[in-house]
């Protein structure tokens, strides 16, 4: 590869800019479906083992590879988007792209690695140490897709290359691999999930390589200590100690904070990050918050958005039109809300500027 000059991003200029995304789609992946037992998503990885794909003697978990979501949204026909991947043990670049993403005109998707002790078994204290692993063996790579004009541009921050090392620690960590090391060393296995990451993320070098960005390689500049603190999400959910979606929301919500203030309406899927944060009736946000259903989740935050923008073209709003944040787990994301997912990011990309009541600034 050529001598790569960083792309620096400041999150002032960011926060300076006009453009306003329609609504985030944004996916925390925790790689299965927890809130209702564990089972095997689209999500999860080759030879986890799930209470839907237990590991047996014969059948090692989950016989088939870890789907990529991102990476085909940049190729249905959507005109503007940001596509991006984050991991909270990389907070600034997290809330760097999130930032961005709500800054983006058109759709934004990001997905975030979210882990999960009580399905992974692992113990709730190395929840940041999981997480840190997940990127520094490669296996979740930090890379952004910026659609313009239809046209895709390939960017990564890290975790393009697998190190063995760091993967095998990394696999050894959480008693959803166990079977993988012990009665036996299953070699044949661990060689197999290691050669799918590493094709993914040849595939993915070859994009950057054939589509990448000018500068290819993006670094975010934040300072953590001139944040504002998020004012969106109350302490105290109900969340297992050490959920990797806890990490997620306080960063997305501190990302949303800086752009939005509290002109925001979130649509929460059915998931953990759902009934966590609304239980016995009472809700832990402090702004607009739906819940609403796998399969109409990401219509029900477009719709919002789109009827904001109608009524405000018919003089029936005068208001600032609200940040509209859509968040599912992987089983709504990758499984049963799929297409509605996908129909919703390419519309709120690509519909707006075809629809005369829409395409009014
Ligand atoms: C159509 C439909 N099927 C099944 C369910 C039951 N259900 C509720 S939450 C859930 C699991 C959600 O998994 P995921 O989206 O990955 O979120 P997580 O719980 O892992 O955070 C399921 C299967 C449902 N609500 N709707
Ligand atoms: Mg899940």
């Amino acid at each position: 590869m050529k001598k790569i000059e960083r792309n620096i991003i400041k999150i002032e200029d960011l926060l300076a800019k006009k453009e306003k995304c329609n609504v985030l789609f944004f996916n925390y992946d925790n790689e299965a479906f927890m809130n209702t037992g564990i089972q095997e998503s689209g999500a999860t990885p080759p030879f986890a083992s799930t209470t839907t794909g237990p590991a047996g003697e014969k059948i090692p978990g989950k016989i088939g590879v870890k789907q990529d979501l991102v990476i085909p949204m940049a190729f249905f026909g959507g005109n503007s988007i940001f596509l991006a991947t984050v991991n909270p043990a990389y907070p600034n670049d997290f809330m760097g792209k999130t930032i961005e993403a709500l800054k983006t005109d058109g759709g934004s998707f990001i997905q975030a690695y979210s882990d999960c002790m009580r399905g992974w078994r692992h113990a709730a204290g190395d929840a940041v140490k999981v997480a840190k692993m997940a990127t520094d063996s490669g296996y979740w790579p930090l890379y952004t897709i910026r659609v313009k004009n239809g046209l895709p541009k390939f960017s990564y921050y890290r975790g393009l290359d697998v190190d063995r090392e760091i993967f095998i620690e990394y696999l050894k960590s959480m008693g959803k691999f166990k079977h993988l090391f012990r009665p036996t060393m299953r070699e044949k296995e661990i060689d197999q999930i290691i050669y799918f990451t590493e094709l993914r993320n040849k595939r993915l070098r070859n994009l950057i390589e054939v589509m990448g960005a000018e500068k290819p390689s993006d670094l975010y500049k934040l300072n953590q200590k001139k944040l504002e603190p998020q004012t969106h999400l109350q302490p105290g959910h109900g969340l297992c100690p050490g959920c990797g979606a806890g990490m997620v929301l306080n960063q997305l919500a501190t990302a949303a904070t800086q752009v939005a203030g509290k002109n925001i309406v979130y649509v929460n899927n059915t998931s953990c990050s759902e009934v966590s944060t609304s239980k016995d009736n009472v809700s832990s946000w402090n702004v607009p918050w739906v819940h609403h259903l796998f399969e109409s989740g990401a219509t029900v935050a477009e719709a919002i958005s789109v009827a904001y923008k109608i009524r405000k073209t018919k003089g029936l709003f005068d208001g600032d039109i609200p940040y509209v944040i859509n968040i599912g787990g992987d089983g709504s994301y990758y499984d049963i809300g799929f297409q509605f997912f996908k129909a919703a990011l390419i519309r709120t990309s690509s519909i707006l500027e075809m629809n005369e009541y829409l395409n009014q600034k």
